[in-house]
């Protein structure tokens, strides 16, 4: 399906045109165009066959001309014109958190600023300092952001991360060759960023699984091919190792690099107290200079003879260790089955691109029990947040609905708004119509880290709100989180009976492994959820129990692990 490139390049052509100076009708017709075709149910190489582009809104004729150029060529010729005039690089500028469209323009036109390094370099210059509306603060500001998105760069997505790892997993488990593959490294431990891929395979014939792996489809360039070792960057300079291990060293091989450093450090000083010795290759008993393996083919076994019980990969973590070695209790973690419905997504009702029928069924079909449509309030506009008039009708769709369901109840939600002092967008007679009441900050980071605490704790005090939505307001790459006081929030939140949420969009993460294992000491509950906003957003519950996972939550931590009917007994606070 080509859906999402034919959206990137509508929308980078909208950017272009914003930053070029275009009138808003235009831009934002671009925009409107690429969301739609990103969220459309059916191939549009099939729609452009049958000749249907124009039926799909807001999409005219030249637009579906250009479209079309662009599915028979690979190329629009639009785009490429305007290039030659505002130059692409641009379109990563825009990108740098604090800059904008605006912004672009104006470094364009002033200091011909044509790509980021020409931005760091023009900061670096002191030239910012002094254009129309450009304070010393911005300047700072956006030298940050260049710095995040450097950052962002480096590291993937853990989305991302476990996606080019199935691909490359997939393809070479069907080599007769592989005997056991796994993703090891950060990807195995659920971190919420991964730098690079380390898959471990368990291989008669190492040379075949090598030739055979860099030359897959996805290699881009090869850094190194060697007997046992490869190492190559995909198409999208993402990077990948393998590494072909004996069957009697496999466990010892995938504890070793699944990690984390610190846990490995850790597990090598218990190792040494015991005259033992870990390595890549097995656990051995060391003595007057001899070596006698004692395991090594799994990582259980391994474990098992240094005396401790199995660590889930999530939890090897450098946060957690010294708890877990001090008394070497592993708690009975929460599991995906756990989890018997999501109690944050969106539906069109505000800027989500399924109706609550579609987003239902498909939770339906999950096998979960219920699924809160938590649409936003009408303050955040760029979502089309749902007016007060609008929630009658909401409510009455969803009643409807769930007269026709069986087994799965749909609950009305809301993400509702919380302003700068901490009130929230929708009134107390409105918001005790709700089944669940989620909270959210989406504008005026920017504030102290007094205020920000102000803000949270007061929205804790509100009797009608169940939950904080993305607490720290991270996007990973993009937005660092805003800084508040982190205990004090916590403590709100258990002294009001408020969950934190770990919102598993996997931009988001947030809370993160870290925050939920200290939040969890200070007894916080939490909801686990996908912020989907549009079906197959459902899917990143997994990203979420993993995160769960990493803050060592069990079962009983995490609120929609319950029942309908308890759930339903806990919200009616
Ligand atoms: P990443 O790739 O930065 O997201 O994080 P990791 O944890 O995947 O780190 P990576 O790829 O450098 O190495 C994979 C694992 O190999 C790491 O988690 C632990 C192990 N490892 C790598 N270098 C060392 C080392 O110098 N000492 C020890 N003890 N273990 C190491
Ligand atoms: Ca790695």
């Amino acid at each position: 399906m080509k859906n999402q490139d034919v959206a990137d390049i509508l929308e980078r052509m909208g950017t272009l045109l914003e930053i070029k100076g275009e009138i808003v009708f235009k831009t934002r017709a671009y925009y409107k165009a690429a969301e739609t075709i990103a969220g459309l149910p059916e191939d549009i190489e099939t729609v452009r066959k049958e000749n249907r582009l124009t039926e799909i809104p807001g999409i005219g004729k030249t637009l579906a001309e250009k479209i079309s150029q662009y599915l028979d060529t690979g190329r629009m010729k639009a785009y490429e014109e305007l290039t030659k005039e505002i130059p692409e690089g641009l379109l990563e500028v825009v990108e740098i958190p604090s800059v904008g469209p605006k912004k672009a323009k104006l470094f364009f036109e002033q200091l011909k600023v044509k790509n980021p390094q020409d931005l760091r370099k023009a900061i670096e210059a002191g030239k910012l300092a002094g254009l129309p509306g450009i304070q010393e603060k911005t300047i700072e500001n956006i030298r940050r952001g260049i710095k995040i998105v450097q950052q962002g760069r480096e590291r993937m997505h853990l989305g991302t991360a476990t996606q080019v790892a199935e691909e490359f997993v997939a393809a070479l488990k069907k080599l007769p060759e592989v005997n056991e593959i796994v993703a090891a490294g950060s990807l195995r431990r659920g971190r919420e960023t991964v730098r690079d891929i380390d898959i471990l395979i368990d291989s008669t014939n190492p040379q075949r699984v090598m030739d055979v792996f860099v030359h897959l489809p996805q290699v881009k360039s090869v850094n190194a091919h060697g007997e046992t070792k490869s190492s190559i960057l995909t198409q999208n300079n993402d990077q990948v190792d393998i590494r072909v291990v004996e069957p009697r060293s496999f466990g010892a091989a995938l504890l070793y690099f699944t990690g984390s450093k610190d846990f490995n450090i850790k597990l090598r000083q218990i190792a040494i107290k015991k005259e033992m010795k870990v390595s890549e290759y097995g656990i051995f008993f060391v003595k007057g200079g001899r070596e006698r393996m004692l395991a090594g083919k799994t990582e259980a076994d391994c474990f098992k003879a240094l005396g401790l019980p199995y660590v889930p990969p999530e939890m090897r973590e450098d946060f957690g260790a010294e708890e877990f070695f001090a008394d070497k209790n592993v708690p009975a973690l929460v599991e995906f089955k756990d989890i018997q419905g999501d109690l944050h997504v969106h539906s069109t009702w505000s800027d989500g691109q399924n109706t609550i029928a579609e987003m239902a069924h498909a939770a339906a079909a999950k096998g979960y029990q219920y699924l809160a449509l938590s649409d936003h309030s009408p303050r955040l506009r760029v979502a089309g947040g749902v007016t007060p008039e609008d929630l009658k009708k909401k409510k009455k769709e969803i009643d409807d609905l769930n007269a026709g369901m069986k087994d799965f109840c749909v609950l009305f939600g809301t993400e509702v708004e919380i302003d700068s002092a901490g009130n929230l967008d929708y009134n107390n007679t409105i918001l005790s119509a709700f089944d669940f009441v989620i909270a959210a900050i989406h504008s005026g980071f920017e504030q102290s880290f007094g205020q920000l605490t102000k803000r949270l704790v007061k929205v804790c005090q509100n009797k009608y709100v169940h939950a904080i939505a993305h607490p720290t307001g991270v996007h990973l790459g993009k937005r660092e989180p805003y800084h508040f006081d982190f205990q004090e929030v916590c403590k709100a939140a258990v002294d009001n009976n408020v969950c934190l949420e770990i919102n598993a969009f996997p931009i988001r993460l947030d809370l993160n492994g870290a925050n939920v294992y200290h939040a969890r000491k200070y007894g916080v509950k939490f909801v686990v959820d996908t912020d989907a906003h549009r079906v197959e957003h459902m899917d990143f519950m997994k990203f979420g129990v993993t995160t769960a996972r990493r803050g060592w939550l069990t079962k009983k931590d995490v609120l929609n692990t319950l029942s309908y009917s308890e759930l339903m007994k806990r919200l009616r606070k």
